[in-house]
């Protein structure tokens, strides 16, 4: 028969025992995870900046979060990061302005050609209050918060041979890989250019084996991914100033406590301004580098490409789409 010693011993234990159990698990919950997919190659700033949203928060939530960054779309393909968000399968990417087109409508006109001036523009139309109204809606309809904006860089049209490129007529027949959604298409037909979808991530494949003749992209992004390795001309055609924003799932976010909020966001803040420093510096040296590389840097005719990109998006749907007087007011922002 037990004592009241033996009794008293084995409760001890049992109570030590259910309290691991219970309490170490508790512990691993509490961090909360914040999933990270993006397509971009580990050495573009556009990947290197979630290591310094990482850090920040580290920094300024010591232990509360675990950021888990996936880079070469290696979770989720390019594009599908909005809807990962919405099933509630990931909790933060960095989304172009073609994929919150495709649920808020009126955005597509940060798809279009010649529509932001450079990279100030940028900045001031979407930190302004054209963003705060439009980023209101891209939560009511996508359920996404947007934290901040980043440069990716101006897009340039990059070809596999040499070619004589002065006005969109001479990109006729080009088959000019385009990221797989219809704004983006639109865009590489506008500039004159047979657009061809394909996954950033096949892109240098593509180019290597003729596949395709041409692909757009920002500078810093054609040196990242390593494109100058397998094109021979850069046509510096500066057809759009393009964006990347980083958002969080509202289900996410809105299970943060208000202070944990204004921590991630400062967080998505320095990423941005790191990525945005960077790719700025970098690309104002990057004719330099493509040079001594071999390539050919030309420059077109760029306010013919102006004019016949922006005919083709006036001409078409898309003007239909926009609210009107926004075109105006991005021109007369700063
Ligand atoms: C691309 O596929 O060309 C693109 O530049 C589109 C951007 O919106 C973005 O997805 C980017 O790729 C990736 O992050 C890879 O740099």
């Amino acid at each position: 028969m037990p004592t009241s010693c033996h009794l008293k011993r084995r409760f001890l234990l049992g109570a030590a025992a259910a309290l691991t159990a219970t309490t170490l698990p508790v512990f691993a919950q509490t961090k909360t995870v914040l999933r990270i997919s993006t397509p971009a190659v580990p050495d573009a700033w556009h990947a290197r900046m979630w290591t310094v949203f990482k850090d920040t928060l580290e920094k300024s939530a010591p232990g509360e979060f675990e950021v888990q960054i996936n880079l070469n779309a290696s979770l989720f393909k390019q594009g599908a990061e909005p809807a990962a968000m919405a099933r509630g399968n990931l909790e933060l990417t960095s989304m172009s302005p073609a994929d919150i087109a495709k649920l808020v409508p009126e955005f597509s006109v940060f798809t279009a050609g010649y529509m932001l001036r450079d990279p100030a523009h940028q900045q001031k139309v979407f930190n302004g209050p054209i963003g705060k109204e439009l980023f209101k809606t891209v939560s009511d309809k996508m359920d996404v918060t947007v934290l901040s904006t980043c440069y990716l860089g101006t897009r340039q049209v990059n070809l596999r041979e040499v070619r004589n490129v002065k006005t969109p007529i001479d990109l006729k027949g080009i088959k000019l890989r385009m990221p797989g959604s219809k704004d983006w298409l639109f865009l590489g037909n506008a500039l004159g250019a047979t657009a061809t979808p394909l996954a950033f991530g096949e892109v240098y494949l593509g180019l290597k084996t003729g596949t395709i003749d041409a692909q757009d992209n920002p500078l810093p992004s054609v040196r990242a991914a390593k494109f100058y390795e397998v094109t021979k001309q850069i046509v510096l055609t500066s057809h759009l100033v393009d964006s990347l924003f980083i958002a969080i799932s509202n289900k996410a976010f809105n299970a943060l406590t208000a202070s944990q909020k204004q921590k991630v966001s400062a967080a998505a803040q320095a990423a941005a301004a790191y990525n945005n420093d960077n790719n700025l510096q970098e690309e104002s040296q990057l004719v330099e580098f493509f040079k001594k590389e071999g390539l050919q840097v030309t420059t077109p005719d760029v306010a013919a490409f102006r004019k016949a990109v922006q005919t083709t998006y006036q001409n078409s749907d898309y003007a239909r789409v926009w609210p009107a007087g926004l075109v105006e007011r991005i021109n007369a922002t700063p």
